[in-house]
C-alpha cells in the first residue's frame, strides 16, 4: 500500500499547478482541504461517486415487451408472500421512464449507475430462443446513460430467475444456462458496456429462497439441498465470468456485488483484528471465499460433513475465475471478539436489543462496517480493486406541506458512512467507487412497498419522482468530492 502522504487528495487547483510547476508537495494539502468547505473529507480526484438500482425492483413492465416471468412474479403473486401482497407489476414503471430516471442522475452529478438486467426479458423462457425486444430495450438504456455521460455498471443477476428454469437454482443446468446468456447479453452490449457483475448477494437467492423461504421462491430445503444450491449460486458465477471474458472486447471489468458478513473487530488491537479476518474468510465460506480462493474452506467442508456440496470436476477453477473487482454490499455490522479457546480462536457477538437500527429493523447502525467490510476483504485476498456496490438504509420520510421530504436520519446514516469509507481510502485500499442504494423508492422485496430506500421520493399512485433532502445532500457531497 502507498504511504499516505505520497498521495494527494482534493488538491486545489493552484495547488496542483504549483505542484507541476515546482515538482514540491504539500504536505498539508495531502487530505485535500477543499477550499470551499475546509473541514470536509475529501476523496481522490477520480472517486466514482454512483446509484445502484435492481431490474425487478424499479422496471414494472411486467409482461411488456415479451418479458417471460420470473420467480419474484410467481412469489410475490402468491398470497402471504410480501407485505400487503405487493409485486413488482408495475414498481417504478422505469421499464417506460427510464429516461427521466437518467435526468434523475444526471441532476446529481454521479459518474456511474448500478442497474441490473432481467435475464427473462432476454430469454423468455431462461435460455433457447432470446427476445430482441428486451435486447433493445437495454441497448436504449445503456445509450441514454452514456449521452448523459454516465458510466453503466451491469449486474447481470439480481434474484429475478426466469420461471421456466426446471428447478431453479436446485438444478445444475441453471448454471450452465446463467452462462449463456451472460454471454449472449454481454456481446450484445460489450461494445459499450465495460464493467459487469455477475450475481447479488448469493445468500439471499440461496439460503433466503431455499432455506429461510422469505424471498422467491419459498422453500424450506434441508442443509444438503441447501448447500447444493449455494455450489449452483457460485458456479453460475464462475461459468459467468468465464463466459464474460470470451465474449467481450480486452478491457472489459468483471467483478460480482457480493454481502459478505461484515465483522468489525470488538477492539482494534491486533488480536481483535486478525479475528476479524479470521471470521470473514470461515463465516463466508459457502461464498466468497471459494470465489477468490478457488476452494472451500476445509473449516465449512468439516462443519457441513455429509450434506457438503457434491463438487463436479472444473467447478472449483470456474468459481475462482480472476476477477478485476470486487463489489460489497454493506449496511450492517456484526461484531467478533478474539478468544484462543473457541474452535475457530473468535466469537460473534450478538448485538443487545438496544443497538439502535434504521427505520429497517435488520439495519443496525454502525458506520465503521463500511471500513471493516471493505479491510478485510482486501487484507485477506488482496483484490485489484474494491466498490461498494450499495450501501443506504430505508427511512420513514417525513413529507412536509410544500412538498419538501425530510430523511435528516438517512443523511445522518450516509454522512457516517462515508466517513468510514474515507479512512479506508486514505489508508490506501484500492476503492474505486461507491453506489448509493438506491436512486429511488423500490419494491422492497418481501417488505413490499412498506420501506423507502430511495434518495427520491416515489409516489406509488401517480409514479412521479422527487427528491428528497437526502439527494440534495449527496449531490452535494459529489460536487464536492467529500463527506459534507
Ligand atoms: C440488498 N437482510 O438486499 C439488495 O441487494 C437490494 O436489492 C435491497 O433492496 C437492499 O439490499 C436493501 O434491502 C438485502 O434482510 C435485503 O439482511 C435484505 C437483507 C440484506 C440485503
Amino acid at each position: 500500500m502507498k504511504p499516505i502522504s505520497r498521495r494527494l487528495f482534493g488538491k486545489t487547483a493552484a495547488a496542483t499547478a504549483a505542484a507541476a510547476v515546482s515538482g514540491i508537495s504539500f504536505p498539508g494539502l495531502a487530505f485535500g482541504l477543499p477550499e470551499s468547505n475546509p473541514r470536509s473529507l475529501s476523496f481522490p480526484g477520480g472517486f466514482k461517486w454512483g446509484c445502484a438500482t435492481a431490474a425487478y425492483q424499479i422496471e414494472g413492465g411486467a409482461k411488456d415487451g415479451g418479458r417471460g416471468p420470473s420467480l419474484w412474479d410467481v412469489f410475490s403473486h402468491t398470497p402471504g408472500k410480501t407485505h400487503e401482497g405487493d409485486t413488482g407489476d408495475v414498481a417504478d414503471d422505469s421499464y417506460h421512464r427510464y429516461k427521466e430516471d437518467a435526468q434523475l442522475l444526471k441532476n446529481l452529478g454521479v459518474a456511474t449507475y448500478r442497474m441490473s438486467i432481467s435475464w427473462s426479458r432476454i430469454f423468455p423462457e431462461g435460455k433457447g430462443e432470446p427476445n430482441p425486444t428486451g435486447v433493445d430495450y437495454y441497448s436504449r438504456v445503456v445509450d441514454e446513460l452514456l449521452a448523459n455521460n454516465i458510466t453503466p455498471y451491469i449486474t447481470l443477476f439480481h434474484w429475478d430467475t426466469p420461471a421456466a428454469l426446471p428447478g431453479g437454482w436446485q438444478n445444475r443446468d441453471t448454471s450452465k444456462a446463467f452462462a449463456e446468456y451472460a454471454a449472449y447479453i454481454t456481446k450484445k452490449l460489450g461494445d459499450r458496456v465495460k464493467h459487469w457483475m455477475t450475481t447479488n448477494e448469493f445468500v439471499c437467492f440461496t439460503d433466503l429462497g431455499y432455506f429461510e423461504g422469505t424471498f422467491a421462491p419459498g422453500l424450506h430445503l434441508a442443509p444438503a439441498q441447501r448447500n447444493q444450491v449455494r455450489h449452483h449460486a457460485i458456479l453460475a458465477h464462475g461459468l459467468a465470468v468465464q463466459a464474460i471474458r470470451a465474449s467481450t472486447p480486452s478491457g472489459t471489468e468483471v467483478g460480482l456485488a457480493e454481502n459478505t458478513v461484515v465483522f468489525c473487530p470488538i477492539m482494534e488491537t491486533p488480536e481483535h483484528i486478525e479475528a476479524a479476518q479470521k471470521a470473514t474468510r470461515l463465516e463466508n465460506g459457502m461464498f466468497i471465499t471459494p470465489v477468490l480462493e478457488g476452494k472451500y474452506p476445509d473449516e465449512y467442508l468439516q462443519k457441513e460433513g455429509a450434506n457438503a456440496p457434491k463438487v463436479e470436476p472444473g467447478d472449483m477453477e470456474a468459481i475462482g475465475s480472476k476477477l478485476d473487482f470486487v463489489g460489497i454490499n454493506i449496511y450492517t455490522p456484526s461484531y467478533v471478539r478474539a478468544d484462543s479457546s473457541a474452535p475457530n480462536g473468535y466469537v460473534i457477538e450478538n448485538n443487545p436489543k438496544s443497538y439502535p437500527h434504521m427505520f429497517s429493523p435488520w439495519i443496525q447502525i454502525a458506520p465503521e462496517c463500511l471500513y471493516w467490510g471493505l479491510r478485510n476483504v482486501h487484507d485477506l485476498w488482496k483484490v485489484p480493486a474494491l466498490y461498494v456496490t450499495e450501501n443506504g438504509t430505508s427511512s420513514d420520510d417525513i413529507i412536509r406541506a410544500d412538498g419538501r421530504i425530510e430523511d435528516t436520519d438517512r443523511i445522518m446514516y450516509l454522512r457516517n458512512h462515508l466517513t468510514h469509507l474515507h479512512r479506508a481510502v486514505r489508508e490506501g485500499y484500492p476503492i474505486k467507487g461507491y453506489f448509493l442504494w438506491s436512486l429511488l423508492d423500490n419494491f422492497e422485496w418481501a417488505d413490499g412497498y412498506s420501506k423507502r430506500f430511495g434518495i427520491h421520493y416515489v409516489d406509488f399512485k401517480t409514479l412521479k419522482r422527487t427528491p428528497k433532502q437526502s439527494a440534495e445532500w449527496y449531490k452535494t457531497a459529489i460536487a464536492h468530492n467529500a463527506v459534507v
